[in-house]
């Protein structure tokens, strides 16, 4: 395996599933504060008000870290707690900054690089609230950019690896065509009072990508000459697998489903040829995806100097042969989606978690897939699991087997990738420790570190799947 796999793995977080401290020392509220705190909304109608406590723990999380043996740590700023109120010209909350650069330093002295993303999901609600955040491009960019200059002048003395969004893709469907998470936006009135599932996921989407480029090109002309770090943005995606393999309409339906949910965003940025939207979105969607302006091909193309990936699984896709016209409500190619095959092999063992199987087959597959379409150095900055009941503290809940099964075999494709001569620098699980899972609350468990809900510290207890992957990758590395 190549050295620069095995020199940085570590476990990834997110700023609201993890601090708590919500509307502490000057936060602002974001969109999942007040999701959280909107009744019939989060499936243990839990809030993310003390989460994990990590603002207050963070000490106690770096000393894990070191004890897991990671030689980096991906987590995400809350924009809201250093902007409260988001806008460019909204003060800035000293202690907010405070918290991060303590943070970074607790890190750094402990030989921790830090990998920082600027938006995982929470919004400032003040932007949802004036002018309906990223459905007002002209309005949301200069906010965008203003916060990140202050990241980048804060914090970029310590931080050399800045990733502008997590997930760009389910941010824009779970919040504006699915509306299960904040801003709770969708065409189902049942659900949510507001929203257009035709229209606003492709705006949203656009206004991220573009945004992201007018970040990217503002940190390499006034930023990076001097503070020589880099810059990208982490997507979303998981392998797509034709139910029947000998038709070609599932064959297709496959490559629909990869280019929905991964070349929307990767194309542009990454692609060859001219800077658009993948052909298969533009035929189904037409109008509804926006343009892009000549200045906004320029800032996109070429914006992301890494391919950020978070990937969870695999699926076996069919062509949804119903017939008719399209929905304009659907957003992911016009697919079904299967546990099984034609021939009935299931595509992986089940975790606690509806959607997510243990799939590793579909990994080496999708890291080949990105590799040969964009040739972009590859940073692994999500991957991991649940596991079927593990709820309350026990002996055999820390004897996570399941988990370790999932890592070994996720890491033995990705080391077979390696092989492959796919460029690939980092191997981030997800997560550090149990965690408020979105919508989910606490009740999807993805930690190598069990936490103690129960009680006010949050305790921490280490999984041993969390030994595992540091001695996996000890080995690893002696053996590169
Ligand atoms: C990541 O998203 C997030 O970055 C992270 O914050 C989160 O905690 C973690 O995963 C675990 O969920 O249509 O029912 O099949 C993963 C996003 C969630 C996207 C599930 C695809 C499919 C749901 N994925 N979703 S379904």
């Amino acid at each position: 395996m190549s050295s620069q796999l095995s020199s940085q793995f570590t476990y990834a977080t997110a700023a609201p599933q993890i601090e708590g401290a919500w509307n502490t020392d000057g936060k602002g509220p974001s969109i999942w504060d007040t999701l959280a705190h909107t009744p019939g909304k989060i499936l243990d109608n839990s809030n993310a008000d003390d989460a994990c406590r990590s603002y207050d723990f963070y000490r106690q999380d770096v000393a894990l870290m070191k004890s897991y043996g990671v030689t980096a740590y991906r987590f995400s700023l809350s924009w809201s707690r250093i902007i409260p109120l988001g806008g460019k010209d909204d003060p800035i909350n000293e202690a907010g900054i405070q918290f991060y650069s303590n943070l970074i330093d607790e890190l750094l002295a402990n030989g921790i690089t830090p990998f920082v993303t600027l938006f995982h999901w929470d919004m400032p609600q003040a932007l949802e609230d004036r002018y309906k955040s990223m459905l007002n491009q002209s309005k949301y960019i200069p906010d965008f950019l203003r916060y990140a200059r202050v990241c980048f002048e804060r914090l970029g003395d310590r931080v050399k690896h800045w990733i502008t969004y997590n997930e760009p893709g389910v941010y824009t469907l779970a919040g504006y065509a699915g509306g299960a998470h904040a801003p709770g936006r969708s065409s189902n009135r049942e659900q949510n009072e507001e929203g257009d599932t035709s229209t606003e996921p492709w705006i949203v989407g656009h206004t991220q990508l573009v945004s992201h480029g007018y970040a990217v090109d503002m940190y390499r002309k006034e930023f990076q000459p001097s503070q020589k770090g880099t810059i990208g943005i982490t997507l979303s995606g998981n392998w797509s697998e034709p139910w029947d393999k000998s038709d070609a309409a599932d064959r297709a339906a496959a490559q629909r489903a990869l280019e929905f949910e991964i070349a929307w965003f990767a194309d542009p940025v990454y692609g060859p040829g001219k800077v658009d939207y993948p052909g298969c979105m533009r035929k189904q969607l037409g109008e509804r995806l926006p343009q892009f302006t000549e200045e906004e091909k320029r800032l996109v193309r070429g914006s992301s100097e890494f391919y950020g990936m978070n990937t969870y699984t695999s699926f076996f896709v069919k062509d949804n042969i119903v017939g008719g016209p399209i929905p304009p409500e659907d957003h992911k190619g016009n697919l079904r989606w299967f546990n099984e095959n034609k021939d009935g092999v299931s595509r992986g063992e089940e975790s606690d978690t509806e959607w997510l199987r243990t799939a590793p087959w579909g990994f080496r597959k999708l890291l080949r897939w990105i590799w040969e379409r964009y040739h972009v150095p590859i940073y692994v900055t999500e991957n991991g699991t649940t596991v079927k009941g593990e709820d309350k503290l026990t002996e055999k809940l820390l004897n996570d087997r399941h988990r370790i099964e999932f890592y070994r075999k996720y890491v033995g494709e990705l080391a077979k990738a390696v092989k492959d001569g796919i460029d690939i620098r980092s191997y981030f699980g997800w997560t550090l420790a149990d965690n408020w899972e979105w919508a989910k609350g606490y009740t999807d468990r993805f930690g190598v570190t069990f936490i103690d809900f129960d009680t006010p510290e949050k305790k921490r207890y280490p999984k041993r799947s969390a030994a595992f992957n540091r001695d996996f990758f000890k080995h690893l590395i002696a053996k590169s």
